[in-house]
């Protein structure tokens, strides 16, 4: 068996290499273990001299960590602007909140054309490509173009939209003829896979797409959920809420998150629902991301005067609603923080697949579980029609939710959550980086 090359934008950090993060890390965590691998990616480092300095190479076990810099103005203009300043709001549907320039444009292709130049040494005639996400959509084409034979598969973290959306992107054929150079190309849902496939379409483009929805490994996130919940660190914020019941949203601070919505969802709660004013409080952990970009600042103010606001109205002396933080939180309190709350609150406008609703799930107590209420627009609602299911704009419709989820019998909690745990234990991280390789490597050459 050949090597497993990953390619992705950023490598998991050297802290992160054991005890993988976020998204992206705990899915591959798994597939890497199993055999001799690259990961391959920017070092998360800017230098002026980047184009001239060398890679580093890393190694832990049985992974090579390859990394290199990228200039400032490839930082501002690949990551900033054009990755999540064009195509990610474009593949979240929201139009209004993409700046294109062509010089973005133009840097995104030159850096895509970077990653190829300095993977290119470093691949061996069997070795199994596998490329991540909407910041190197063009790199199979341009690896192909180098003359790599190897087999090549892409993996899209976040949904994809319909052609009618699809098509406010400038050179949108360009973007899929790039992507068009793989063996193999993965999306989370049926809904993404339909999308993609129409577009490759309108371009006479033969390439199949499919969904293949990413996962965790729940076993491990659970034990680490229970030990957590036992810990002094969770006690010590379950002991501050003086008895109050708990709701927890975790997200980064994304305009995809629903996090405006969310707030005004709780407030409804309040509003509509008085008997459970001083008697419930909401803890957000929100850590700041991507603050380069200007539609997330604007979006932090948003969220700061919102939560300001609720507290005013809402709050008292000696009960604060909304507990709201911007940094982040070690993995492991989240865990503990999960299984303690009584409600889980995932609320985004789009969302890939949504790993938090996983783990929520995961962590629960199965004597006493806590209970979803997930948008409808997560990836991961498909495949959990049990949770409470909610439209994250109907603020009315959010604490109708919010509400059953707080006054829901045990039996009709147990029920949920066992059904919804099943689903997530059989399909994990693990099933889904095999069922995408094995698809990848048994593709007719
Ligand atoms: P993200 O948009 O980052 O991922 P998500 O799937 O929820 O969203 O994953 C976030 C991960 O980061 C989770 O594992 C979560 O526990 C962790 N995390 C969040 N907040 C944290 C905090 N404060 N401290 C520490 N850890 C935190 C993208 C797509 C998703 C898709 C994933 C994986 O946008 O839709 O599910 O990739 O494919």
């Amino acid at each position: 068996m050949g090597r497993l090359i990953i390619v992705s934008n950023r490598t998991p950090a050297p802290g992160e290499r054991t005890q993988p993060a976020g998204g992206l890390t705990v899915g591959l965590y798994d597939a890497i273990q199993k055999r001799e691998s690259l990961w391959f990616g920017w070092s998360g480092q800017q230098a002026e001299d980047a184009g001239e300095r060398p890679v580093e190479e890393d190694r832990l076990d049985n992974v090579t960590y390859v990394t290199f810099d990228l200039t400032p103005s490839q930082y501002d203009r690949f990551y900033l602007n054009f990755s999540n300043g064009v195509l990610w709001p474009l593949c979240h549907y929201r139009t209004n909140l993409i700046r294109y320039t062509r010089e973005d444009c133009d840097v995104y292709y030159e850096t895509n054309e970077v990653f190829a130049d300095r993977l290119l040494p470093l691949l061996q005639d069997d070795d199994v490509v596998w490329i991540h996400d909407y910041h190197l959509f063009p790199l199979a084409r341009m690896l192909r173009e180098r003359g790599v034979r190897n087999r090549i598969g892409f993996f899209l973290h976040i949904p994809f939209p319909p052609w009618s959306v699809a098509r406010l992107l400038p050179q949108l054929k360009r973007l899929l003829e790039g992507v068009a150079g793989c063996d193999r190309i993965g999306v989370q849902t049926p809904e993404d896979a339909a999308n993609l496939k129409g577009c490759f379409e309108v371009y006479g483009i033969d390439e199949e797409v499919e969904a293949v929805p990413i996962g965790i490994d729940p076993v491990s996130f659970r034990q680490q959920a229970i030990e957590s919940a036992a810990s002094d660190e969770v006690s010590r914020i379950v002991d501050t809420l003086e008895g109050t019941r708990m709701i927890v949203g975790v997200d980064r601070l994304d305009y995809s998150k629903g996090l405006p919505e969310r707030m005004r969802g709780f407030e409804m709660l309040l509003k509509n629902y008085p008997e459970h004013r001083g008697q419930v409080t909401f803890i957000q952990i929100t850590p700041v991301s991507r603050s380069g970009v200007e539609s997330y600042r604007i979006l932090k103010e948003e969220l700061d005067g919102l939560v300001g606001t609720i507290n005013g109205a809402y709050g008292t002396p000696d009960w604060v609603p909304i507990r709201y933080t911007t940094w982040p939180i070690a993995r492991q309190i989240l865990a503990g923080l999960y299984r303690v709350a009584d409600v889980g609150f995932v609320t985004p406008l789009r969302d890939g697949m949504n790993l938090v609703a996983k783990e929520f799930i995961a962590a629960q107590d199965e004597d006493d579980p806590g209970v979803l209420v997930l948008s409808r627009f997560a990836g991961a609602a498909p495949e959990m029609p049990e949770a409470l299911l909610v439209n994250p704009l109907d603020a009315e419709g959010m604490a109708d939710a919010l509400h059953a989820a707080l006054t829901m019998d045990a039996k009709a909690r147990h029920d949920a959550w066992s059904a919804i745990y099943g689903e997530v234990s059989r399909n994990t991280a693990g099933s889904w980086a095999k069922q995408f390789l094995e698809s990848l490597e048994t593709v007719r050459a």
